[in-house]
């Protein structure tokens, strides 16, 4: 899908309003969303990362641009929703103690939920002992968990240690993602995948649930 000018630029300036209505433009004209995400939107927040790397950007205009990505996101959540089907499965997500990046949790939240999952969205910062919780009240199949920083990819590791401490790993399957993360990462942390994208996440769960029906 070609890249729309109209919608990257306002991402990558931080103007919230004008991503929106670029959507809304875009989706009256019957482009796919998956298409607006990932030919223009995803590249925009990759390209801000870069700004910031570059030191032309700083944290305030990434906050500008999170907020125009969130924005661009609002007309497209409910159209990757599907509805009144039994769920694929439950999942439950979050990003990592110390993380507050969700943009990219909040993708996969919606492209799960697009691909018929129930998903419990535990938001950002989320400690050890809240996921635990959360399985013990939500009784997922799969645990997805992010972390955006090289600092909170360690919190994926306590993670998944608590879960283990509390006797529930052997009833969840663990996904992890985010950009600093790889496949090696995710092996050695003892989680069950790593994906790169939301599509990845999709994939991922799809075959876990397929798994464990059959293992059970
Ligand atoms: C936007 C942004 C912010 C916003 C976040 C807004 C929000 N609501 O999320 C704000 C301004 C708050 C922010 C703050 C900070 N940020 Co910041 N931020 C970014 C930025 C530019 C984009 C992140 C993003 O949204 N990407 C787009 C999404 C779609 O991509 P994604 O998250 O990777 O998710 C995709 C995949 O990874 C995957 N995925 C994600 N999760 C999962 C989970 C599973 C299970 C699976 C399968 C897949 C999957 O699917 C997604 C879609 O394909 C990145 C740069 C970058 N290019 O990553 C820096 C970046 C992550 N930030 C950085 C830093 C340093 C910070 C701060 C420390 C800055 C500061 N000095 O205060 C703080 C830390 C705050 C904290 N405690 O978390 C650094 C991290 C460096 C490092 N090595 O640790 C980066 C890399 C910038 C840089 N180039 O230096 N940030």
């Amino acid at each position: 899908m070609a890249l729309v000018e109209k919608l990257y630029d306002a991402i990558v300036d931080g103007e919230a309003a004008t991503a929106r209505e670029a959507v809304n433009e875009e989706l009256a004209k019957g482009v796919d969303p998956i298409a607006l995400i990932t030919g223009s939107m995803i590249p925009a927040m990759d390209d801000v990362g870069q700004l910031y790397q570059d030191e032309q950007y700083f944290v305030p205009e990434l906050m500008l641009s999170g907020r125009a990505m969130k924005a661009a996101m609002e007309p497209l959540r409910p159209l990757l929703a599907v509805s009144g089907v039994k769920p694929a499965g439950t999942v439950i997500a979050g990003a990592v103690k110390g993380d507050l990046h969700d943009i990219g949790k909040n993708l996969v939240i919606s492209m799960l939920e697009g691909a018929g999952f129930k998903v419990i969205d535990l938001g950002t910062d989320v400690k050890p002992e809240k996921f635990v919780a959360a399985i013990r009240e939500h009784n997922p199949q799969i645990v997805c968990m992010t972390a955006l920083l090289t600092v909170t990819m360690m919190s994926m590791k306590t993670t998944i240690a608590a879960i283990e401490a509390a006797g529930l790993r052997d009833l969840v399957k663990i996904l992890v993602g985010g950009a600093p993360l790889n496949d090696r990462f995710a092996r050695e942390i003892g989680a069950d995948g790593f994906g790169e994208t939301a599509t990845d996440a999709v994939t991922l769960a799809r075959q876990m649930v397929v798994a464990s029906a059959h293992a059970n």
